[in-house]
């Protein structure tokens, strides 16, 4: 049985995004559990992403779903390795990695505008990331420029506490865009979410999001996955995730030991 409609897969194919309504709604209390246990144990690459003068906090963490049951769960039993195949238009999906993402009430701090890729040591077509929110979501919602998965050139990574370059080399990027600004030169996506909704973007898919100057909090999961196509590539310098000693080198598929695939057509979820 299918997971996603072709209208959905031809929104995400031509947008570079799209919304998934309830994908994740039975999966919402383990998220959660998720959530708290990474930020009461977080890991060697927590981060606090405000500095003086912003007002609240704005944590993330990845790469630990090895240590944290309630997202191995969620990566091998929910729907999200079937679904990101059949986005991807692939015949396989492999996990990449998890993200966690908090924005507590009262975060002033935006996302800065990026793609994945750059940060990413993976080549390839095939990917995406599943945006989970387990709060309702509103003003702070993720927002994607529509089409940016397909820009020739990709767009300057930056840090996201001082949004210094990420790498040096900054003339092979285009700039960090700035679609507020220039309103008419970039059709911006975004949707008002509710608990176990999900966005599904391509890694080249342009994004950010604004603080959370709500009451409420803004926890979300990101889970991304690769497909047939993707290929190991070195970047210009330690790339975030970094995932040192993986000794794969350009051209090979993403070691399976380390980033297991956990969905393939011949029609099963494999455990
Ligand atoms: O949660 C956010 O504010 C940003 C999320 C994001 O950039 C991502 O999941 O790739």
């Amino acid at each position: 049985m299918t997971m996603i409609t072709p209208e959905q897969i031809a929104r995400f194919q031509a947008d570079g995004a799209v919304h998934l309504p309830g994908l994740f709604r039975d999966w919402v209390e383990v998220i959660g559990e998720g959530i708290e246990q990474n930020m009461a144990e977080p890991g060697e690459y927590a981060a606090e992403n405000t500095k003086d003068g912003d007002s609240g906090r704005f944590f993330d963490d990845y790469c630990n779903w090895q240590r944290i049951p309630a997202f191995e769960k969620v990566i091998r039993q929910s729907p999200a390795a079937q679904a990101a195949a059949e986005l991807m238009q692939s015949t396989s999906a492999q996990i990449f990695h998890d993200h966690v993402l908090v924005k507590e009430p009262g975060t002033s701090k935006p996302t800065p505008w990026h793609q994945d890729a750059p940060y990413y040591f993976v080549d390839g077509e095939q990917n995406l990331s599943f945006w989970i929110p387990v709060d309702p979501v509103r003003d702070s919602t993720l927002r994607m420029i529509a089409g940016s998965h397909r820009w020739e050139k990709m767009v300057l990574p930056v840090r996201w506490l001082n949004e210094d370059a990420f790498y040096a080399g900054e003339d092979e990027y285009l700039p960090v865009p700035d679609p507020d600004q220039n309103p008419d030169n970039y059709n911006v996506l975004e949707w008002e979410l509710e608990p176990g909704d999900a966005v599904a973007f391509h890694f080249k898919c342009v994004h950010g999001a604004r603080g959370n100057m709500n009451a409420a909090r803004r926890r979300a999961l990101s889970l991304r996955f690769l497909g047939d196509d993707a290929r190991y590539v070195t970047r210009p310098g330690r790339t975030s995730p970094p995932f040192p000693g993986h000794g794969m080198t350009d051209g090979e598929k993403l070691r399976e030991d380390w980033f297991p695939v956990t969905y393939s057509s011949g029609g099963k979820q494999m455990n």
